[in-house]
């Protein structure tokens, strides 16, 4: 570490909590250091509680109550089975984080306007009783539908987590809670209509061992999955074992799941998937392989193929006594049929046909290329296809991810070893204990990316507007705006959400939401928009049962986490802190905490843990203790998952959870949407935004910002492609200087438009659209597509003073997403984040 870090890092030990923020000041380095450690050197096990999807164990070392180091897990000989769970860069840098200079050291309330960051510290029991307080009034003046806890991935504790304010709520009536999540909202959507799967039921990781042909979109487990037990490691493994696999990969960037592995990378305009995927069915279908080969296949198993599919899928329906089957039967449509529509016929005649000619100019995929996938995945055994989320977060998302898994389900290959439908790869996870959170009371149901809209609209909103769920039909309103938001290590109450520059305006009207509560550990770009601020524990600090999350691969763990040092300074976990505010609501706090310790509720959700017949096997065994099992802290079980996507629709009979009990090529239930909710070109209430079509069959579309957008282009030539970098967690681990050092945030630029744009190489840029501008700098690479650029999301949302080529101040930190357009999907009513046009002036 440099001197100047030391000091720097020494000063935020001794930060007393009453400086507001503990924003640096000249004081700041004047502390005192902790004092040198001389004890013996204690080692804890803690871990690591992101959302990448795999927890992974860390090994702390401290002495006197001072972490000393951090090192990952080397326990085990790595063997086939059990292996080492290695910590990424992020995990092993978690000491600085922990120490981090903006760490909130006391409960705070806001003395400025909101966002501006002033905060004066208060003590925990007035922060209690001023949320208390304020929620009771709230719930009784609005009712508790005005209460909502976001969406917030930043801490997957199994006892202490954010769970714990939806524990308080239900206790107290509820609150409105939400559908779908900013990771895959989109295909979830597009994997219930086609496959009636939740979007992760591809076949698991290690099966493409299997395979002979691989085509990846958007797939990049290798930056996303880092973890030594995770996606990233199987995907690696399956690669090396594999016979004469082919790797085709798809992707505006190359990512590190390539350099090497891949036998293809073809470079594709960002959203532009959904043309790529019609034109090799097109090649399939028109050169007679799908009639040959697959066709007996998809007449078995699909509905949507062609008209006479739909025909007897709608007699099905009418004839049935179910009235939304019998509204299934009154819109279904046979002229909208998958072939008819990918080869220019019928109804779609005057359409262009989907050749790989017609898809090269949109996607800059070349038309030769696009042929040899068609060969390819004619001449696989066991192709085996998966769509990576980033593809999702997409603009009209929808379309394009059903596009995609059109590709599978034409081999007529799906349920043989080897290959895969499209989705994620299935993960089998261990089972661990949590907190309870009871039940809600409220029905209702708003999707987590419109919260910022309900904040002045939820009264009107609806399923037909907003696919609201569970109201009384399609025009009853939500009826209430939300009113309180907690925030609970969560970052998306600004810094990952859309459109940043506007989120800040809805947040700083006090006359919407009337009390913002953030619980995190960090001075974030977020947390300054709180009214309270509730300083949590870091997981150093923590005492907690926690699992291997949902992307760990074929091998899972437990990790028993045992605190390395005290909580720091006046920091509560969420569970102490959601405690301490039912002492102010009906519920009082006795019926929170069941008159348990934190001690006796590790014990409680151990002993289920230890119970559980999923976790059976589990090396070393489980002692008899809570307190024991933190002495030896890590625990792994091999899952031996080797699920095979659809095995049991294709190979047993199962009926699939569709309305047909088959792969819907045509959805009877988007057909319906399509009829009644909100779009462009709805006949009802159009939204009039461009590309946000619903159909029944999948279908390239478009969309506003996309690349064929012709009303923006001009004036953002610039396809701005957004992605997960290393650096981060999204938001998470900004503030950790190794990390800046170490993964460079910087727009990449192929030399092509580096040459035309006039760029070089750390140079600082303004990026900028109508919706904000951020500063950012350079990096000249061959790695990312001509005419797009590549961005990592997640950096820290910092305006400076500078107004910027729109009218907007610069953002010095280079958050994408003050780039971004809130703009939900049509089916999901998602987050297209990574749909963004932007131009460039040198600065
Ligand atoms: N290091 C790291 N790992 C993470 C996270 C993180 O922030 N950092 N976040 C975690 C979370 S919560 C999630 S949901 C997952 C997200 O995982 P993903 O959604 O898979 O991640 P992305 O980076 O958004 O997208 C994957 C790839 O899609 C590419 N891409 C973007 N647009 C297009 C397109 O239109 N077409 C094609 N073919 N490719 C496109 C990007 O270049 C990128 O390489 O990652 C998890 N893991
Ligand atoms: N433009 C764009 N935006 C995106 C995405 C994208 O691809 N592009 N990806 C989206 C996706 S997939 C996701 S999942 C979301 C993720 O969005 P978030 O769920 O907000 O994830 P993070 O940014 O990691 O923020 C987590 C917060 O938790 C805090 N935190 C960490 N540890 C603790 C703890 O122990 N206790 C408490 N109380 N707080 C803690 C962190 O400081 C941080 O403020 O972002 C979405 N936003
Ligand atoms: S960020 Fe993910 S891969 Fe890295 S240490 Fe944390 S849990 Fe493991
Ligand atoms: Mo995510």
């Amino acid at each position: 570490m440099e001197r100047r870090s030391f000091l720097k890092m020494s000063a935020a030990l001794g930060c007393a909590a009453t400086v507001t923020g503990c924003n640096s000041s000249s004081d700041d380095a004047n502390v005192t250091p902790p004092t040198t450690p001389v004890g013996d050197e204690q080692i804890t096990w803690s871990a690591c509680l992101v959302n990448c999807g795999s927890n992974c164990p860390v090994k702390v070392f401290s002495r006197d109550g001072v972490i000393t180091r951090v090192e990952t897990d080397h326990d085990v000989e790595d063997g086939e089975n059990i292996y080492q769970v290695r910590a990424c860069a992020r995990g092993r840098s978690l000491r600085q984080r922990t120490y981090a200079v903006d760490r909130l050291k006391s409960p705070m309330k806001r003395v400025g306007e909101r966002g501006e960051g002033k905060f004066v510290p208060i003590t925990w029991e007035e922060a209690a009783e001023t949320i208390g307080t304020k929620l009771s009034s709230v719930i009784a003046e609005h009712g508790n539908k005005a209460i909502f806890r976001s969406y917030g991935s930043g801490a997957y504790y199994g006892f202490a987590s954010n769970a714990c304010f939806n524990r308080l709520f239900n206790l107290n009536g509820g609150c409105l809670s939400y559908h779908g999540n900013y990771s895959w909202a989109q295909q979830q959507e597009a994997a219930a209509h086609t496959f009636g799967t939740s979007s992760t039921k591809g076949s698991a990781t290690v099966t493409l061992a299997n395979s002979d042909y691989f085509l990846g979109f958007a797939y990049n487990p290798s930056e996303m999955r880092q973890s030594g037990s995770g996606e990233g490691y199987d995907f690696l493994k399956a690669l090396q074992k594999a016979n004469g696999l082919k790797v085709t990969m798809i992707d505006p960037r190359y990512t590190d799941s390539m350099l090497g592995k891949e036998s293809t990378w073809l470079p594709i305009r960002p959203g532009t998937d959904a043309a790529l995927a019609e034109a090799i069915a097109y090649q399939m279908i028109s050169s007679g392989w799908v009639d040959a080969n697959s066709l007996e296949f998809i007449s078995k198993h699909t509905v949507g193929y062609d008209a006479a599919s739909i025909e007897a899928q709608k007699a099905i329906f009418a004839a049935s006594s179910d009235e939304k089957e019998l509204e299934y039967a009154a819109v279904m449509n046979s002229d909208e049929n998958y072939r008819d529509y990918i080869l220019g016929l019928g109804i779609y005649a005057d359409a262009p046909k989907k050749t790989p000619e017609w898809a090269e100019k949109i996607t800059g995929v070349p038309a030769a290329q696009i042929e040899q996938i068609a060969l390819d995945l004619q001449s696989a055994k066991a192709p085996y296809i998966v769509a990576g989320a980033g593809v999702n977060r997409q603009a009209n998302g929808e379309q394009t991810v059903r596009a995609l898994y059109m590709l599978s389900v034409l081999t007529g290959k799906l349920g043989t070893l080897g290959s895969s439908n499209g989705e994620l790869p299935n993960m089998s996870r261990m089972y661990r204990g949590s907190i309870p959170t009871g039940t809600n009371p409220v029905k209702e149901k708003i999707s987590f990316f419109t919260w910022s809209e309900a904040i002045h609209n939820g009264e009107t909103m609806t399923a037909r507007s907003h696919g609201v769920q569970n109201t009384d039909g399609l025009d009853t309103p939500l009826g209430t705006n939300i009113k309180v938001i907690v925030s609970a290590s969560d970052s998306t109450l600004l810094n990952q959400h859309a459109e940043i520059n506007n989120t800040a305006e809805i947040l700083k009207d006090e006359s919407g939401v009337e009390l913002i509560v953030s619980c995190d550990c960090w001075m974030t770009p977020s947390a300054k928009f709180a009214d309270i601020i509730l300083p949590d524990t870091s997981w150093l600090e923590s005492n907690d049962l926690v699992d291997d999350s949902y992307a760990s691969g074929a091998m899972s763990y437990l990790t028993a986490m045992k605190s390395a040092i005290e909580p720091m300074w006046d920091c509560k976990s969420m569970y102490e802190a959601s405690a301490m505010i039912a002492k102010y609501m009906g519920s009082g706090e006795e019926a929170f905490t069941e008159g348990k310790t934190e001690a006796e509720w590790l014990e409680e959700l151990y002993q289920q843990t230890k119970a559980s017949s999923t976790n059976v096997g589990v090396e070393p065994a489980f002692p008899e203790t809570y307190a024991e099992a933190q002495e030896i802290g890590l625990f792994r079980k091999h899952m031996d998952d080797n699920h095979v996507a659809l095995s049991s629709f294709i190979n047993d009979g199962e009926a699939l959870a569709t309305p047909s009990g088959k792969i819907e090529i045509y959805s009877a239930e988007l057909a319906w949407r399509s009829a009644n909710w909100d779009q462009e070109n709805s006949n009802l209430n159009p939204t009039g935004v461009k590309g946000d079509t619903i159909t029944a069959i999948p279908q390239y579309t478009v969309t506003w910002d996309g690349y064929e957008d012709e009303e923006t282009s001009v004036d953002y030539p610039i396809q701005l492609a957004g992605y997960h970098t290393k650096g981060r967690t999204h938001s998470s681990y900004h503030n950790v200087p190794w990390l800046r050092e170490a993964v460079e945030d910087a727009v990449w630029v192929n030399p092509i438009d580096a040459t035309k744009y006039g760029v070089a190489s750390g140079d600082n840029v303004e990026m900028y659209n109508d919706r904000g501008s951020i500063a950012v700098k350079v990096r000249i690479t061959p790695r990312v597509a001509p005419g797009v650029f590549a961005l990592g999301q997640g950096a820290w949302f910092s305006p400076g003073t500078t107004v910027g080529s729109t009218g907007h101040i610069i953002d010095e930190g280079g958050a994408i997403n003050s780039l971004t357009r809130y703009q939900p999907s049509p089916v999901a009513k998602g987050n297209p984040q990574h749909t963004i046009r932007v131009a460039i002036k040198k600065i």
